[in-house]
């Protein structure tokens, strides 16, 4: 396997490609594709193209297509795809089959698929009509843009961030129940973007009725995306606290009312879908249930904003990938919540996180942690 400077800067443009359908392919992996050809004796994108939202076109079809568009004769010319071209008839043809009837002589994918309807198929596909194909250039590059993708087609489950606005002194809740507003305008900013990535946002009664947010993306860059869709917002309440006139369960997009017991109410609004999940003995929801039936549901990432006790649940059952705590420069003291409750009792139930990143935005202090395996 050889890959030269020209091929890194083709595929580092069809990651770049790939990101624009951040916000919007949802249950499909975020694909860019650069088709490069010689052209008086040096090399030229011929075309370039992206997957925007499942249902529409993949990225080698949009770049094939906008290649032809422009007059370009797309045979010999070699294609630089940020996942491996797919087999498999979905809600679209096969890509690999489109590249070899579009004439391509060779293909650079940097991962394989991991939808066990294709992994590895595509690749046998183009090999068998003679394409040469090369996997695995920047592979970190493009895991990293499926991230949640890769978990669920792995694993059956999405890949779970949790956030979480503390103040300096961990405290994240006055006992009131008072939450709103620790964090700073671009703290908040930065969990709209968040909340947009993400295919589902699950917080619990608690947070709902203390605070009564609406849980949505409202991000002027985003919301006028034609192609952008409001995450399902899920509320978990085993106890069947909440109240149907929440905001949450207003506005457009779908919402998830999940309990463990059969709910016996139909005032809420056409949008929320009652979802009763087999409970744990103690009555509470089975969080990993639910996971796994989001994950069914085409749910590749999901972001959890709740309060101590849904986020401390989900922590203790080591459901949560990645933890992401907005720390404000603020100290409530000691009658407020801590961020998560977690009934531990010695340093050797404790839960070990790495530390990834940290970054200040705007006032605060944004700190990344992943899970230790
Ligand atoms: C590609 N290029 O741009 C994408 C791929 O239902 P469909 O037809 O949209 O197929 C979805 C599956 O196709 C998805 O799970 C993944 O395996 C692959 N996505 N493949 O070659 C693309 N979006
Ligand atoms: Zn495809």
């Amino acid at each position: 396997m050889g890959f030269n400077s020209n091929d890194a800067r083709f595929m580092a443009r069809a990651i770049q490609l790939a990101r624009k359908g951040w916000f919007t392919t949802r249950s499909n992996p975020r694909v860019g594709c650069v088709l490069v050809k010689t052209i008086n004796n040096e090399l030229q994108i011929i075309g370039e193209g992206w997957h925007q939202k499942p249902g529409l076109a993949h990225a080698e079809v949009n770049a094939i297509n906008a290649a032809q568009a422009n007059g370009h004769d797309t045979s010999g010319a070699t294609a630089y795809v940020t996942l491996e071209p797919c087999s498999h008839v979905g809600k679209t043809p096969p890509c690999a089959q489109g590249l070899i009837d579009a004439g391509v002589s060779k293909v650079i994918c940097a991962m394989t698929d991991p939808n066990p309807q294709v992994s590895g198929r595509g690749i046998d596909m183009l090999r068998e009509s003679e394409v040469l194909v090369e996997c695995g250039l920047m592979e970190q590059e493009a895991l990293d843009l499926n991230a949640g993708f890769v978990k669920r087609m792995t694993t059956g489950l999405p890949r779970v961030t949790a956030k979480a606005a503390i103040s300096l002194d961990g405290r994240t809740a006055m006992a009131s129940g008072e939450s709103q507003w620790i964090t700073g305008p671009e703290a908040r900013a930065d969990v709209q973007r968040l909340r947009a990535q993400s295919g589902a946002v699950i917080t619990g009664s608690g947070t709902v009725m203390f605070d009564d947010p609406s849980m949505n993306v409202r991000d002027e860059a985003i919301i006028p995306d034609p192609y952008f869709e409001q995450p399902v917002r899920v509320v978990v309440d085993s106890k069947h606290q909440v109240n149907p006139s929440a905001k949450i369960f207003k506005g457009q997009g779908q919402c998830w009312l999940v309990s463990g017991t059969k709910r016996e109410s139909d005032s809420f609004s056409h949008n929320v879908s009652l979802q009763n999940l087999e409970a744990c003995d103690s009555g509470y929801v089975n969080l990993e249930r639910l996971l796994r039936r989001l994950a069914e549901d085409g749910v590749n990432d999901v972001l959890i904003e709740a309060g101590s006790e849904l986020l401390g649940a989900f922590l203790i059952k080591g459901l949560v990938d990645e933890l992401q705590v907005f720390m404000a420069p603020k100290l409530l003291g000691n009658t407020a919540k801590a961020m998560a409750k977690l009934p531990l009792d010695s340093m050797s139930q404790a839960i070990n996180l790495e530390l990834r990143d940290v970054r200040q935005i705007g006032k605060d202090l944004k700190l990344t942690y992943n899970r230790v395996d």
